[in-house]
């Protein structure tokens, strides 16, 4: 094919590492920035096929989201700007580790198998982080989409979820919202002011951590668009600090404790996004000094209140359920189970996996335990909803919560899981229900809990079922993991390879923190 001819020359200036094998992971290629060049720009050339082959624009972000700064990654998003469809990850890692010689039959491969028409046009949008390798590599990207013949548009400094925004507006013909970074803000922010209109009391001020990434960066543009609704205490800005060091979401979750660089007072509420935007957890301390966190497992659960009270008000028959994965607190999914009598369903962790799954519901929440999340509303149910708000013969109350419930629908990115989109629902709802975040945090109590990672030679050597919670391989690993749960009440543990970092994750919880940190040390043993 001639084209491929003059993408062999160019690919010459983006050489690949001879013999670097990566795989399109849980949120696309993640290694450090100096090894990702060739794989910038063979996914610009990926996104220019994917965007022939569906006739509409394909987003590619470049981003290394929770890990350190000197790691950068990269990841397509589809149309509607969900994660890439599965057969294309396999493409997308076939192409990253052809040699350069077997480029050109691996991108013949992917052309014929689809049946593409190369004469089509082809358009990419392209975003980054702040990282300071991410202007170049972004650059490879281009050089990828132009030596295709691609047109694109580089959104610059945007989060993740402001990216994803961005593709679903130019897919819809800006029905979802104006495709600009202004649109974003102006939408959300409307929204917002909307649905609090009548709340009971202005919530005080919120700290948050911006684990001195891009959603520091873009909640400080979007606060004039609040009107001084939302009081805000940014910290961790990007001035001085390193991406998510000492801080950010990740940071807060896995360890339990506040970031650096926050000044906390007691009682008083705070978040940390993560380093792309797309995932938010809160906390505080008490009087005693004791930190709370509330993570996603807590915010599935209040957004989930909050929904279930306003759709039995509308009485629409439109079913919620929740989705998690294996890393939700056994609590959480105790209390929407047995308490809310909400379904419950487990997925593989990534957050492709349960956007998946949510899209089979009415009204789809879904939350992974870091805080990535965003709640998802069927076509049918938002029309419903919509027709509901305009129709006059309805009561007053019905009417209402209605219009309640289409300012969440414009609050929520639905696209992907959104820190400053999910701070701005939470914050919504605390100050309509009047609740604090010691009320919210007394919802369900969580079980002891602790996360680790462990380095290891090879991770791959741990396979897993059942969502990631039981191991097949190595052999023997599950039986052993099984005894050591038997020894602990309330416990649960299981062991994955990170499809993000070059770890073996373990999880255990048990009745007592001290059993849960004992439980997961002697897993730890176990992989080690
Ligand atoms: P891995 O590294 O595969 O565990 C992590 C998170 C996922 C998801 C991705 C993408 C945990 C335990 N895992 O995946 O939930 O958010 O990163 O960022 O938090
Ligand atoms: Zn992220």
């Amino acid at each position: 094919m001639a084209c491929f001819e003059e993408v062999v020359k160019v690919s010459g200036k983006h050489p690949k590492p001879l013999g670097l094998v990566l795989q399109y992971g849980t949120a696309g290629f993640r290694e450090k920035a100096e090894q990702l060049d060739h794989v910038m720009f063979r996914m610009g050339l990926l996104a220019v096929l994917r965007s022939k082959l569906s006739k509409c624009s394909i987003g590619v972000v470049v981003t290394a989201s929770h890990n350190p700064e000197m790691d950068n990654g990269v990841k397509l998003v589809d149309p509607l700007g969900e994660m890439l469809a599965p057969a294309w990850e396999e493409y997308a890692t076939l192409l990253a580790n052809a040699e350069e010689q077997h480029l050109k039959t691996i991108l013949t491969n992917v052309v014929e198998k689809e049946s593409i028409n190369m004469q089509e046009a082809a358009h990419v949008i392209l975003g980054r982080d702040t990282r300071p390798s991410s202007l170049k590599l972004s650059q490879a990207v281009i050089d990828g989409i132009s030596v295709l013949g691609g047109s694109h548009q580089d959104y610059g400094l945007v989060t993740t979820p402001q990216l994803h925004y961005m593709v679903c507006c130019w897919n819809t013909q800006e029905q979802y919202g104006t495709a600009t970074v202004e649109g974003y803000y102006k939408k959300l922010s409307q929204a917002f002011i909307a649905l609090t209109a009548k709340a009971c009391c202005s919530p005080e001020q919120l700290n948050v951590d911006g684990a001195n990434g891009i959603g520091a960066l873009k909640l400080q543009e979007m606060e004039p668009y609040l009107q001084k609704k939302l009081i805000l205490k940014l910290y961790n800005n990007g001035t001085s600090g390193k991406l998510n060091h000492l801080c950010g979401a990740d940071y807060v979750k896995v360890g339990q404790k506040p970031p650096q660089g926050l000044d906390m007072k007691v009682n008083e509420r705070s978040c940390s996004f993560d380093g792309d935007g797309d995932r938010i957890v809160y906390y505080y301390a008490d009087k005693a000094g004791q930190f709370h966190l509330l993570d996603g497992d807590k915010i599935a659960t209040l957004i989930t209140t909050f929904l279930m009270e306003l759709l039995a008000k509308v009485d629409l028959d439109l079913q919620i359920a929740v989705v998690q994965t294996a890393y939700a607190n056994g609590s959480s999914t105790r209390y929407i189970e047995e308490v809310m009598k909400v379904p419950v369903h487990c997925v593989s962790t990534g957050v492709k996996h349960l956007h998946h799954k949510a899209q089979e519901f009415d009204v789809g929440v879904y939350f992974e335990a870091n805080g990535h999340g965003t709640v998802l509303f069927s076509k049918e149910a938002e029309k419903k909803i919509r027709r509901m708000v305009l129709d006059e013969k309805q009561s007053k109350e019905k009417c209402d919560a209605a219009k309640m419930l289409a300012n969440t629908i414009d609050l929520i990115n639905q696209t992907v899981g959104d820190a400053i989109s999910d701070m701005l629902i939470i914050e919504a709802i605390l100050s309509i229900k009047g609740f604090t975040v010691q009320q919210w945090n007394s919802i369900y109590t969580d079980l002891p809990n602790r996360q680790l990672k462990v380095k290891v030679v090879n991770r791959q050597v741990i396979s897993t079922v059942n969502a990631g919670r039981r191991a097949v391989t190595p052999p023997g690993l599950q039986e052993q993991l099984d005894i050591l749960v038997k020894k602990y009440k309330l416990s649960r543990a299981f062991v994955r390879p990170s499809g993000t970092e070059d770890v073996v994750r373990v999880y255990a919880e048990a009745d007592t923190q001290s059993n849960a940190d004992t439980l997961a040390h002697k897993v730890s043993c176990l992989v080690y």
